[in-house]
């Protein structure tokens, strides 16, 4: 491996010249101060270097700046991307804060407020009359889309709205009946749509809601088939979409059902099932990389209790400092 020295008055620029030398995946193995300014010591990433700890076992060699490290460290430790951190620590590289080393005590707010600012959170969801009137849940099997319609049909309620449910979900009687159950607890009107037809003639019905929350069929992302007629329902209702996607989801995984629900017109996404992982970053990051906004997380089965909006500065808080309990 040949290491390289890079100097420069600031510390932006001669990482700027590392990444220009030994492209974005340098491996950074000395950040210092200097006299004149900035010296940083790196090499090309393919050139791995794999020094042997004290055990004997290879341990890599950090890719951030010795600042930034321990905050990478544990929103590694969460689920967040490398994409999302490098873009957190590149703002921060143009910032006044010290990275050559770790503990400016400035760092993880200023880390926390960088990354709060990526995610994008849309709590109009929940309140607009326009757009979100009518408001369908859609969403994997079994990632909680009927409790979550339960959990935002009481609060609606409980903000003094005239509310309406109706599903489309007729795939299992037994999802009916679990509907129906929440609408009687709420004493709210409750329908079942088994066509685009029916569904427009209950929205006419419906007309003086202030808003109608519509539950769907769980949709496996692979069966192609059944996309389209989900999108002509929701076409039909002129519906708005929201997306119930489970918060342990993995990266990948994400990737698929968006791949899948996208083609829907997303406009946002519900992070259910908070409580049940430790990595919720992974289904965040892939929010923030493909720009879709998140409303609300949903943090266990009691309805309505178990619902947050959601917090951008909450979840990145929780992202730097490994905290795993209930945000916003
Ligand atoms: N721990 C936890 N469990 C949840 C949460 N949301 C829903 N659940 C549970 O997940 C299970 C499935 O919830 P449903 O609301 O029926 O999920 P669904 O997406 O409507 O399922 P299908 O209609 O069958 O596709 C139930 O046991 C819920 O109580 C949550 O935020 N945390
Ligand atoms: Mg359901």
């Amino acid at each position: 491996m040949m290491l390289k020295r890079f100097e420069a008055k600031t510390l932006p620029d001669a990482l700027a010249a590392v990444r220009a030398a030994c492209g974005d995946d340098a491996l950074v193995v000395e950040t210092r101060a200097t006299r004149g300014g900035f010296l940083v010591v790196a090499a090309r990433a393919e050139t791995t270097l794999k020094p042997r700890d004290q055990a004997g076992n290879a341990t890599a060699l950090s890719k951030w700046t010795r600042g930034f490290q321990p905050l990478a460290d544990k929103a590694t430790d969460f689920g967040m991307s490398t994409t999302v951190l490098r873009a957190v620590e590149k703002a921060l590289l143009g910032t006044r804060v010290d990275m050559s080393r770790p503990g400016d005590p400035a760092l993880p707010n200023l880390a926390s407020r960088v990354l709060a600012a990526l995610v994008h959170t849309e709590p109009r969801v929940e309140t607009a009359v326009d757009h979100f009137r009518t408001l369908a849940l859609v969403g994997p099997t079994g990632v909680g889309k009927t409790t979550t319609l339960a959990k935002l049909a009481a609060r609606a309620r409980d903000r003094g709205e005239r509310v309406a449910i109706i599903t489309l979900d007729t795939y299992r009687m037994a999802a009916v009946e679990q509907l129906r159950a929440f609408a009687d607890l709420l004493a709210v009107p409750f329908d079942v749509a088994f066509t685009a037809t029916d569904l427009r003639r209950l929205l006419q019905q419906h007309a003086d809601a202030d808003r109608v929350l519509l539950d769907t069929t769980g949709k496996s992302p692979r069966d192609r088939d059944a996309m389209p007629l989900l999108e002509g329902n929701l076409r039909a209702g002129k519906c708005a979409t929201l997306l119930c996607l489970a918060a342990g989801t993995r990266a990948r995984d994400c990737g698929v059902v968006l791949d899948a629900f996208e083609p829907l017109g997303l406009d946002a996404v519900c992070l259910t099932k908070w409580d049940e992982t430790v990595a919720p970053g992974e289904a965040v990051a892939t929010l923030v990389e493909r720009g879709l906004r998140l409303s609300h997380i949903c943090t266990g089965q009691e309805v309505p209790a178990d619902i947050v909006g959601a917090d951008a500065m909450a979840i990145a808080t929780a992202a730097f400092d490994c905290e795993r309990g209930v945000h916003a």
